[in-house]
């Protein structure tokens, strides 16, 4: 039992005092989702092994089963993302019944254009017009998985890069890259979005076709009004600042989805908000800002980790519970006063602004929403009681 309404009532009036609408905060916590991806309840590896863990999900059942699990708990997860070939089944229709018995459905479909010989130099970028065609049809089939899903968003991440100076030509790469994509964005229902994710390096280490969100903004551009950047947060050299490329990405119109996770070094993939909360925290405030400020926004909340060494479900309940805690902190920021301060260039106080709302303990109001959801208030407890990890141990064998 967690008696929280003493801590509530003390927070509640704390807000009220400040001019805070904590309905308000409390009706946008409700009504936020966070998307898991089915990869993170299999057996995916570090970049040296795959370390098999117990009852892991073996397969798009399983995992949507394990991402079921973690929705009923938390409430706030109730759409799964699919990566293909991995997620492969041969029959969408039924196995899109079986995510709605299970209370959850198919999200973004991730085109894997990264793991066959063919793409190692490249897939839409390759110099090989017929590799090209290939790594093409392999996302209109995609495309053609979500029409059947009902899934509106495909995320597209390319590993296309060169190791080599004078490998190969950059600007050639990039037509080839644009006219791939204006082929695939043209197979796009009018409800549809692609969503373009970068990354700096990794595999490809010299260069790669997709470095960066300025890249990504000027295909998006090129492409069309249904075509977005993702901003995976461990995909920027260290010490980038990402919330400044947020403000820029939601200002102009093009931000799509986060890809979820947290680095201490690369794209490590680790627990969102476990290396570098405030960033998370600074990240959320923008996003806050620009709604509050009346921005039109559609974006796609996505968690992309890897699970290595903590139990998967367990990692993702934290990874949620990260997001959801920081996200109620951005809505708690004064911004009246915060505002007042920039104007006044009181540095100080604007930054004290900042850090008061980061610095409060927000768990009372995230009891109070999930009390009202009717989901556990403590969601990994609940887990670890639940007996669930023990049944699957027991049937994943
Ligand atoms: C590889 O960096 C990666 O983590 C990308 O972020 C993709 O989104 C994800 O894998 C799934 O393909
Ligand atoms: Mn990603």
């Amino acid at each position: 039992m967690i008696n929280y309404e003493k801590r509530y009532e003390i927070l509640r009036n704390m807000l009220e005092d400040e001019g805070i609408d904590v309905e308000g905060v409390e009706r946008k916590l409700k009504n936020f989702r966070v998307e898991t991806p089915s990869w993170g309840y299999a057996d995916s590896g570090t970049r040296f092994a795959v370390f098999k863990q117990k009852g892991s999900a073996r397969n798009v059942k399983e995992k949507l089963q394990d991402a079921a699990m973690v929705h009923k708990l938390t409430g706030i997860c109730p759409t799964v993302a699919l990566h293909i070939p991995w997620d492969m089944y041969d029959d969408w229709d039924e196995l899109l019944k079986y995510a709605e018995s299970l209370g959850v459905k198919p999200g973004a479909i991730n085109p894997n254009l990264f793991q066959d010989d063919e793409y190692k130099l490249g897939s839409l970028t390759h110099v090989d017009k017929k590799v090209r065609e290939k790594a093409i049809n392999h996302i209109k089939e995609c495309i053609e998985i979500a029409k059947r899903l009902g899934s509106k968003d495909i995320s597209l991440w390319l590993a296309d890069g060169t190791n080599h100076p004078g490998q190969d030509d950059f600007r050639k790469r990039k037509h080839r890259l644009e006219e791939s994509l204006r082929e695939v964005y043209s197979y796009l229902d009018s409800d549809m979005r692609l969503l373009i994710e970068y990354k700096f390096f990794e595999p490809a280490f010299y260069h790669t076709d997709i470095p960066d969100w300025g890249t990504a903004m000027i295909l998006s551009r090129k492409l069309g009004d249904r075509a977005y950047v993702l901003v995976d947060l461990g995909h920027h050299p260290l010490g980038t600042n990402i919330e400044q490329i947020v403000a820029i990405l939601v200002d102009e119109g093009k931000l799509g989805g986060f890809h979820f996770n947290n680095k201490k070094y690369a794209d490590d993939d680790l627990t969102t908000g476990s290396i570098n909360p405030y960033e998370l925290f600074l990240i959320f405030n923008e996003l806050v800002s620009a709604e509050e400020d009346g921005l039109k926004m559609n974006i796609a909340y996505m968690i992309d980790e890897s699970h290595n060494l903590k139990n998967k479900i367990e990692e993702m309940i934290q990874s949620v519970e990260n997001i959801f805690k920081t996200y109620a902190k951005a809505l708690i920021v004064n911004r009246k006063l915060l505002r007042k301060y920039q104007e006044e260039c009181d540095i100080v106080m604007a930054e004290n602004t900042l850090v008061k709302a980061f610095d409060t303990d927000v768990m009372p109001l995230i009891y109070k929403v999930r009390e009202e959801m009717g989901v556990p208030l403590d969601p990994l407890k609940t887990f670890r009681e639940s007996g669930y990890m023990e049944k699957v141990v027991k049937e994943r064998v």
